[in-house]
């Protein structure tokens, strides 16, 4: 009898429970009224008389040492959380997690870029913080020019001792940089945002984004930028878009043209968003003018050169049918998950 009562107790104190499940298991073992515990009482009755004392303190000792291990787990169950580890089921499926999406602004962009990089152009990049010569004098403005007003300029530096600075209003001081930086051929596009400060509505905003592009080596001449231009539009835009350049005027290139295509919503017939003139226009463009190649250490006599410039919003509007330029700024969770 004693040596089952010192194995039980050593059992019981070893024992370890962390579940209701083990906690229930052990109650039943050794607890309940046909438990381990209860058969030695029984047994203990069949002991000679001189025994009884000892085995029957010995016995309510092993009781009520099993009776403190089951209340003290029982309560550490209810508080602690051991309990639910054991019990979660590890063969759900987890929780749906939002894994975010490219904006639809760049989804444009870049559509744009494979298709000039496919064609040979690599791409550059510059800082949205800009030198005002490199946003304008070098890039053939005159010092009067509208551009450089403060009401379509932000500037961040305007003071007669230093450099002014300015936030850019096109990405064409990347190419000011490439052409100081390399010598022809160069085949570059600048991709990037752009800050004018001009009136905000549901067309223009202070901020946007540009992909502007620049070739520049011998004989380059205005049939190779024509064929640039109606290679891309055809595969942006669609295989069977037409295209009309109009003549147009940019103080860096010359001649300039702006390019239209053929309202690809209405097909040409007119409507809305055509403003009932089956053209839409989506970039301008043309030959660099020879004072910004000089600018940049190029000689205009050995070197021409063709340049282009769109602006990314204007197609993600109409791609997208989004009503307010606004909507790609704003963040919205709503607006942006619908572009999964
Ligand atoms: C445009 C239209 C036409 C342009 C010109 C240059 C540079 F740096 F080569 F002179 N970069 N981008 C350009 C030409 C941009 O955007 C409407």
């Amino acid at each position: 009898m004693q040596e089952i009562i010192s194995k039980l107790s050593q059992e019981i104190s070893e024992v370890t429970i962390s579940t209701k499940g083990q906690l229930e298991d052990f109650k039943l073992k050794y607890l309940v009224r046909k438990g381990l515990i209860a058969q030695l009482f029984d047994q203990m009755k069949t002991l000679p008389k001189a025994e009884k004392p000892l085995a029957g303190k010995n016995l309510n000792q092993l009781k009520s040492l099993a009776e403190t291990k089951y209340n003290d787990i029982a309560k550490s169950l209810e508080n602690g959380a051991s309990d639910r580890k054991a019990e979660v089921d590890l063969t759900l499926p987890g929780r749906h997690a939002f894994l975010g999406a490219e904006h639809p602004v760049q989804k444009i962009l870049s559509e744009m870029k494979d298709i000039f990089i496919a064609m040979g152009f690599n791409q550059a990049e510059g800082p949205e913080i800009e030198r005002d010569d490199y946003n304008f004098t070098l890039l053939n403005f005159p010092p009067d020019h509208p551009a450089r007003d403060m009401q379509d300029t932000f500037f961040i530096r305007k003071d007669s001792q230093s450099e002014d600075v300015v936030l850019r209003t096109h990405t064409s001081p990347v190419q000011i940089r490439v052409m100081m930086e390399q010598k022809p051929p160069i085949r570059v596009i600048c991709p990037g945002k752009v800050y004018r400060n001009e009136a905000i509505s549901p067309r223009s905003y202070c901020v946007f984004h540009q992909l502007e592009g620049l070739y520049i080596n011998k004989n380059v001449t205005f049939a190779d930028l024509k064929a640039t231009i109606y290679s891309f539009a055809k595969q942006m835009f669609g295989s069977n878009v037409q295209l009309q350049f109009r003549p147009s005027f940019f103080p860096f290139t010359e001649p300039s043209a702006e390019v239209d295509i053929t309202c690809y919503l209405c097909g040409g017939k007119g409507c809305r968003v055509c403003k009932h003139t089956g053209w839409l226009e989506i970039l301008g463009c043309g030959m660099v003018h020879p004072n910004v190649l000089r600018n940049c250490n190029i000689d205009p006599e050995v070197y021409t050169g063709f340049a282009f410039g769109m602006g990314i919003e204007r197609t993600a509007l109409l791609r997208y049918k989004v009503g307010d330029i606004r909507l790609f700024y704003e963040n919205d969770l709503r607006m942006l998950e619908q572009f999964i």
